[in-house]
């Protein structure tokens, strides 16, 4: 295999400088360094000119002037507009198609500007190098407890970040671990000469903190009523801030999965986040607090408890209650990352409450960067079922690692790709952007853009339909979360379970059971309520149902589940002749090969444990008579 450095392979820059040189000191004078590259490179028609808006901000404007072009942008508009006019990036967010060609029918006619103001990167990175859930090497700024890392591949990370729009980077992992846990010292300056290196690029920095800092600093409570604590987190945040004036803010995990947080005090979810927003406020820092919150010491036997309700439960009562400037963080789907889940409810019903998208371009539950998952489809689903309009900011747990090409395959750079898209404009239309990462990422022919964009396109049905059916979720081996193992989370404390019996399979979430169902909107609730009409791919997320239940189709619910399966395996063997003939450059045309063939006996195994589960339980033959290990 041909080798390449990361510096060759920043993916969709391919037609810009390789790297820049130099650290720009501010976004116009990156923006200069692109366009002086671009046209040494490439040559164009006529110049390029810059022109700093202030009042534009994030929003840019470009427009022609005879051969000429004139980007007008604010301070980092410009930027934006930079990569944009050189990508040839087309944005549905402006009153034009053609960036490059605005019909000016008014002051703001044609200006481009994102549609959320933070567009972040959730960076699960330890200190030690370890990345939590990381496919793609280890962390690309820490090692052995301490900041680790080349200035020039920050630089570039900056260019990809700045190139597509994400704006926020938050550093260390949600669950925070020593040293980073300390938030003081030289590790403080250390922290902010690396927020200096992507600052040119528009790029902020966040910090996950740990709820019960105080009570390594000697303090003997955490309570967030407690006014000394108060006081504490004030001090630190104005040490902090002193270091890192712009930084974005605090992203916390609180009360989850055995982190601290106010709940050890009595205290709600509402007090314990306002308490850090108010530390953070005069400093214009948001508080960003997850609401990945549930039971994790659950007895299976309890049927009662059901996971998806929990957040609800719990976040609905405190809407209205949280400080302005904190937003509360939402995964997408109600349990965890799942290759299905419907939207969660909390993103639809909190009115009161400034919230954030949480995705996850980590492909922890999805393939792990070795099966092939594209992501644009599903977001296009969850922002279709959600409208644009309720989220404030936005998150994504990030898949990038010190790999030579950042993300471990090289196709899951169209994830980070296309989720900075999304944060510019969640109208984004999931072919285009595939399209658009394809045209830039290689050089092929009209019709192998066209086949790489429909295996890229199809990858999550396929990837759906080997491995959990019709939504049932969690039938990845515990712990790792890759490779199947249908009973693998049935008995354990996490609320995660399938209930598959010699009857029937999936658990009852309409009002009659565990009333999940209730938390959604009428018209979703009525939806999901009736069998009838649930969307197949969620049929068992909702319902429980006999193996011998008729789908919409006339196919019964096992026979769907056995074809859904034998399907999978065969497109992922359709998909793997496809891209072999597609002519890839060096190194990615045999980091891909190696991946499908990993892929190919990933469904071949699912296809196989996943059928034998069923027809054991069911005891009901295959129509087509096609081999299930009994
Ligand atoms: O699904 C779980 C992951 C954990 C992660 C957690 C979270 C950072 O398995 O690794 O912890 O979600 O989102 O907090």
């Amino acid at each position: 295999m041909d080798s390449y450095t990361w510096r060759e392979s920043a993916a969709w820059l391919r037609n810009l400088a390789p790297q820049l040189d130099r650290q720009p000191d501010t976004p116009e004078q990156a923006a200069r360094m692109e366009i002086e590259h671009f046209i040494r490179l490439h040559g164009t028609k006529g110049g390029i000119r810059l022109e700093t808006d202030e009042a534009l901000g994030e929003g840019y404007l470009i427009t022609r002037h005879g051969e000429d072009r004139v980007i007008r942008g604010g301070k980092t508009g410009i930027l934006y507009g930079t990569y944009a006019l050189l990508l040839g990036i087309s944005d549905s967010a402006c009153t034009h198609q053609d960036p490059a060609d605005p019909e000016e029918t008014g002051p703001s006619a044609g200006i481009c500007r994102p549609y959320y103001g933070l567009r972040m990167l959730d960076c699960w990175d330890n200190m030690d190098g370890s990345i939590e859930r990381g496919y793609a090497g280890r962390s690309l700024w820490f090692e052995d407890n301490a900041f680790h890392y080349e200035p020039d591949r920050i630089r570039q990370l900056g260019r990809m970040f700045a190139s597509t729009g994400i704006n926020v980077l938050c550093l260390n992992n949600v669950n925070v671990h020593m040293p980073a846990q300390e938030l003081a010292g030289s590790l403080l300056q250390e922290t902010a000469a690396f927020a200096a290196l992507l600052r040119p690029f528009g790029v902020r920095l966040m910090l996950s903190v740990d709820f019960s800092l105080p009570l390594r600093y000697g303090l003997p409570t955490a309570d967030p009523a407690d006014e000394t604590v108060r006081c504490w987190w004030k001090e630190r945040a104005d040490l902090i801030w002193k270091a890192i004036p712009d930084l974005a803010g605090f992203l916390i995990k609180a009360d989850s999965e055995h982190r601290p947080g106010p709940g050890s005090y009595g205290r709600t979810h509402a007090q314990g986040a306002n308490m850090l927003a108010q530390a953070v406020k005069p400093h214009g820092g948001v508080l960003v607090w997850r609401a990945f919150v549930y039971d994790c010491m659950q007895d299976w036997r309890d049927t009662k408890t059901d996971r998806p309700c929990a957040a609800w439960n719990l976040y609905k009562p405190l809407d209205g209650a949280f400080d302005d400037n904190v937003i509360l963080q939402v995964k997408y789907g109600p349990y965890d990352f799942q290759v299905r889940e419907p939207v969660s409810p909390l993103l639809l019903g909190m009115d009161r409450t400034s919230l954030s998208l949480e995705l996850q371009l980590a492909q922890e539950y999805t393939g792990q960067q070795i099966d092939l998952f594209a992501m644009p489809p599903m977001w296009r689903e969850i922002f279709d079922v959600m409208g644009k309009e309720r989220i404030r900011a936005i998150a994504a747990v990030s898949n990038l690692g010190r790999d030579d090409n950042w993300t471990g395959h090289p196709f899951a750079a169209l994830n980070l790709f296309a989720y900075g898209r999304y944060a510019w404009d969640p109208e984004t239309d999931s072919k285009d952007v595939i399209a658009e990462w394809i045209r830039l990422t290689y050089d092929l022919s009209k019709s192998d853009e066209e086949k790489l964009a429909r295996c890229l396109q199809s990858s999550r049905r396929i990837y759906e339909k080997y491995t959990a059916p019709l939504g049932l979720c969690w039938m990845v081996s515990p712990g790792v979360h890759y490779g199947p193992s249908p009973y693998g989370y049935e008995f354990q404390a996490w609320g995660t379970y399938n209930r598959a019996d010699r009857d029937a399979v999936g658990i009852d979430r309409t009002e009659k059971g565990t009333g999940f169902v209730c938390q959604y909107p009428l018209r979703l609730r009525r939806l999901y309520e009736d069998p009838e009409s649930c969307p197949d791919e969620l049929l068992l997320f909702f319902h429980r149902l006999p193996y011998s239940f008729r789908m919409r189709d006339g196919r019964t619910l096992i026979q769907r589940i056995y074809d859904d399966h034998f399907e999978g395996y065969e497109e992922v063997l359709h998909m793997k002749a496809e891209l072999e003939k597609l002519p890839l450059p060096e190194p990615d045309r045999t980091a891909v090969a190696q991946r499908m063939e990993q892929q190919l006996s990933n469904a071949r195994e699912w296809r196989d444990v996943i059928n034998t589960f069923f027809l054991r339980f069911s005891g009901a033959a295959d129509e087509k008579r096609r081999t299930i290990f009994a």
